[in-house]
């Protein structure tokens, strides 16, 4: 099985700074070219893995269903791009 890094993280974690920190960890492997946004192939990067956590054997075609899903729900400034304000806000992460 193909390792999963969303998997090294309790999303339950104990206090509030152990959840910034997993977050920030999240956000930076995701964000491979480093710009403060997930975009192209980091948001299908993601998807893929948060979905394989419900969703082992997922179809491509659900992938993009819940990449748009996403998307839609995620860019609040509609540029895109998903930063990382808005993959926190996304996730239930309160911004600092
Ligand atoms: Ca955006």
């Amino acid at each position: 099985m193909k390792e999963n890094f969303l998997l090294k993280f309790k999303m339950d974690a104990c206090s509030q700074e152990d959840r910034k920190r997993d977050f920030e960890k999240i956000f930076a492997h995701y964000d491979v070219s480093k710009t403060g946004a997930l975009e192209g192939p980091e948001v299908d990067g993601f998807v893929k893995d948060m979905m394989e956590l419900v969703e082992p054997s997922i179809s491509a075609t659900d992938l993009d269903k819940f990449r748009k899903a996403l998307m839609g729900h995620c860019n609040i400034n509609g540029d895109g791009k998903i930063q990382k304000n808005e993959l926190a806000l996304c996730l239930g992460f309160k911004p600092s």
